[in-house]
């Protein structure tokens, strides 16, 4: 049976009992609890995925653009704006009555090296590259203001130690980037949900770093809606304890919590301290890439049970969390066959290569009903 097929089935209400109960969809599944997102490439919003787009428009009720909205993409040079595919984005998410996301204004990677250049080449001041933000941020989040409703700020400004990553953003401009960049996108849309969106926020030394950074912006009447854990997690990290203790760190400065770009790598580590640097790239070695017929039913086993606990967190977390979005719709696409290695096959979501749901799936579906 296709993934179409499946989707289809599951929109038929109650009446198929498909192999994994598939007939309830991830948004009703949790549409008392929060909303339920992917990230998307161009191909789900510009018809070259129909099955994508398919699977996304039954499952999800928000969405993210994958790479859309990243300052290269859209600011190429510093004349020219690209807003084509982020256009088509945010049509599809409004056609579809989802909740539209907006990543990421300002961040260290996929932002051209002439933004922090002036014509020789040399570093640009304090001064000069403030206006860059500010004119970036008034342009790409003007042009959807009141459409895109929740926009990622500020992305991984900090070091695995907790201090503050010397980015050129930091070196230029100094610690107050951060409050900048949040000042301009409130002037730009003072009613969009504003966020600090990060990863490896579960390590001790980095969510102290990270609860440091927050409850000294809103000290300072920054206007930070929420925190977003990215969770690109693995199998045997982070521990439960440290999700649900760094969920309870933010909310206790009052802000909301997001899970912005969850999926849980199953594959062999290929270096000591993987995270989500992108930076971080490694070869694989002979054994790092074992599951190429497919995952054996006892890691899939394993995958949901870890899927299952996660969610156990996250419900408990219900009145801090807002929104839950997977990095990606169906293994397949997602970034983890391609990192920190490239060509590797990878499992790392809900939905297998051919949009099926995995018993992953189901597992997530039942500690919804299991904490109604
Ligand atoms: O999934 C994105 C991948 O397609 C890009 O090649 C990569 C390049 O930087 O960025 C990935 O998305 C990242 C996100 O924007 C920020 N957090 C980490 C994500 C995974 O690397």
């Amino acid at each position: 049976m296709s993934y179409k097929s499946i989707v289809l089935a599951a929109l038929v209400a109650g009446s198929v009992c498909l192999p994994l109960c598939a007939q309830t969809t991830l948004k009703e599944a949790f549409h008392d609890s929060f909303r339920i997102g992917a990230a998307i490439h161009q191909a789900v919003f510009t018809g070259g995925d129909a099955g994508g787009a398919t699977l996304v428009q039954a499952q999800f009720d928000t969405i993210s653009p994958e790479n859309d909205l990243k300052w290269e993409r859209v600011h190429p040079t510093p004349q020219g704006f690209n807003f084509d595919p982020a256009d088509r984005y945010v049509e599809f998410g409004e056609k579809n009555h989802m909740f539209i996301v907006g990543h990421c204004l300002v961040w260290h990677n996929q932002v051209p090296r002439w933004v922090f250049e002036d014509d020789k080449g040399q570093p640009v001041t304090r001064e000069e590259l403030l206006r860059r933000m500010h004119d970036h941020i008034a342009a790409v989040v003007g042009r959807y203001r009141g459409r895109i409703r929740g926009w990622d700020v500020v992305n991984e400004a900090l070091n695995e130690d907790g201090t503050l990553r010397r980015s050129e953003w930091q070196r230029i401009i100094g610690d107050d980037y951060i409050a900048k960049a949040f000042e301009y996108a409130h002037e730009a849309d003072p009613k969009a949900e504003l966020y600090y969106n990060e990863y490896s926020l579960e390590n001790e030394a980095k969510r102290k770093g990270g609860v440091e950074l927050i409850r000294k912006l809103l000290a300072q009447g920054i206007p930070v809606t929420a925190v977003g854990l990215q969770g690109h997690y693995r199998m045997d990290w982070p521990g439960v304890e440290d999700v649900d203790a760094s969920i309870a760190a933010f909310q206790a400065l009052g802000v909301k919590v997001n899970i912005t770009e969850l999926d849980v790598d199953v594959l062999p580590r290929v270096r000591r301290d993987q995270s989500a640097d992108v930076s971080a790239r490694a070869e694989g070695g002979a054994n790092s890439n074992p599951y190429t017929a497919g995952l054996p039913a006892p890691q899939q086993q394993a995958l949901a049970d870890r899927y299952a606990a996660l969610f156990g967190v996250f419900l408990k977390h219900r009145d801090a969390i807002t929104r839950v979005t997977f990095w990606g719709v169906t293994d397949r696409t997602s970034w983890l066959n391609d990192f920190p290695a490239r060509g590797r096959t990878n499992y790392p979501l809900l939905f297998d290569r051919e949009g099926k749901p995995k018993p992953a799936f189901d597992a997530v579906v039942a500690a919804a009903r299991a904490s109604r």
